[in-house]
């Protein structure tokens, strides 16, 4: 699942039967009560303890919790990907025709479905070299690298098992022009210094003809309502809930928890005041949960845990983030129902 070791690990060798480091074949052969993640333990019950309890999303994304995001992109109320794909395919290509990028690196690539848009684009203009996929999910990442490389032969796809709040490193160096990529409003998932710092990154790797290509879900305001965001975290057949009770499923596997999945439930709600929805869960009783090394964790009945923020924006708020890293809003368009933007920047002149 998670990159443990702390730095990029490369996907190259992903023959069958080879075990990625952290990846859930590596955590089935070994003992959570024995061999537990010393990092993520601590990460997991710091976020315990605060008072507001809190889990970071990056643990939503095992192998299960990967499928169920792309359930998600598919789902009726979750407007997001079929929005973001509409620009992707009507704005954008004129942008890379401009741009001519040689690499591509998508930050949180995911099944990188959406980016066949801009791989199509890169091959017809003729630019396009090398993409650099890079995720924590290192065995869906797998699945997605074989799938790219079928469809794009003449393509060099070089993937990277990396958690993205951490400095950027890449095997080789990147040919420029670079363009970075972060879509899906991932970057909402990053509020406040982590969001900056995770542009930054990207930032401080830019030469000035490389770009930043991001997808930014927008607030409710005009033709968008807070129905309409809170509908796309709360749909009808239970995905998004089934998503967010699958963290406790990871911390379980990984560490050796006992949290028992039938005492919370999914709550998501939006908050007009920092513009952004929460999701938490939500204890249905008092209860304790145990902890390796005898250590436990009391829930009050009703107390619930974040488990992700989802920042919500407009075109002065993703500017004022830009310009926090360094980088200078290009272009912007967003769709007609005002629901999803793109934004491209480039490094800000120092
Ligand atoms: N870009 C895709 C997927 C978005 S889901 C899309 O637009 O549909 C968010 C992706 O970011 C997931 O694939 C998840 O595994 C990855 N991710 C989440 N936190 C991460 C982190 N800290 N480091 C690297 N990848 C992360
Ligand atoms: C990946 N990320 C941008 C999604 C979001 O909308 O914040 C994750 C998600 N959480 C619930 N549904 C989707």
């Amino acid at each position: 699942m998670t990159d443990r070791g702390g730095g990029a690990a490369s996907l190259e060798s992903t023959a069958d039967g080879v075990v990625l480091p952290g990846s859930p074949e590596a955590a089935q052969v070994e003992d959570p009560a024995t061999a537990v993640n010393q990092a993520m333990l601590e990460e997991v019950l710091a976020g315990l303890a605060q008072s507001q309890k809190e889990l970071s999303p990056k643990y939503f994304y095992d192998h299960r919790g990967s499928e169920l995001f792309e359930d998600i992109t598919r789902l009726p109320e979750y407007y997001l990907t079929g929005t973001e794909e509409t620009l992707l395919s009507s704005a954008v290509p004129a942008w890379i025709e401009e741009i001519r990028p040689q690499t591509l690196v998508e930050l949180g690539a995911g099944s990188a479905r959406k980016t066949r848009a801009l791989l199509d684009a890169m091959v017809r203009v003729g630019s396009g070299k090398v993409f650099v996929p890079v995720d924590v999910s290192g065995d869906f990442l797998r699945n997605t690298v074989l799938q790219v490389r079928t469809e794009y032969p003449g393509l060099s796809v070089e993937p990277v098992v990396a958690d993205i709040t951490r400095p950027l490193e890449f095997a080789d160096p990147l040919s420029s022009p670079t363009l970075f990529v972060l879509l899906g409003s991932t970057i909402g998932n990053f509020p406040g210094p982590a969001g900056v710092s995770l542009l930054s990154h990207a930032a401080d790797l830019m030469g000035p003809e490389d770009r930043l290509l991001m997808g930014a879900d927008l607030r409710p305001g005009g033709a968008k309502s807070r129905a309409d965001v809170e509908a796309a975290y709360n749909d009808a057949a239970g995905v998004t809930a089934e998503f967010n009770l699958n963290v406790l499923r990871v911390l379980n596997r990984e560490l050796g928890t006992d949290f028992r999945l039938d005492r919370f439930s999914h709550l998501a709600y939006y908050d007009d005041e920092h513009g952004r929805i929460e999701m938490h869960l939500r204890s249905s009783e008092a209860q304790t949960v145990r902890f390796p090394g005898g250590r436990s964790v009391e829930f009050a009945e009703g107390e619930t845990v974040r488990t992700e923020i989802s920042g919500k924006y407009d075109r002065a708020a993703i500017e004022g983030l830009l310009a926090k890293a360094s980088l200078a809003l290009d272009r912007w368009t967003q769709d007609e129902g005002d629901r999803f933007s793109m934004s491209l920047s480039r490094r800000a002149a120092t």
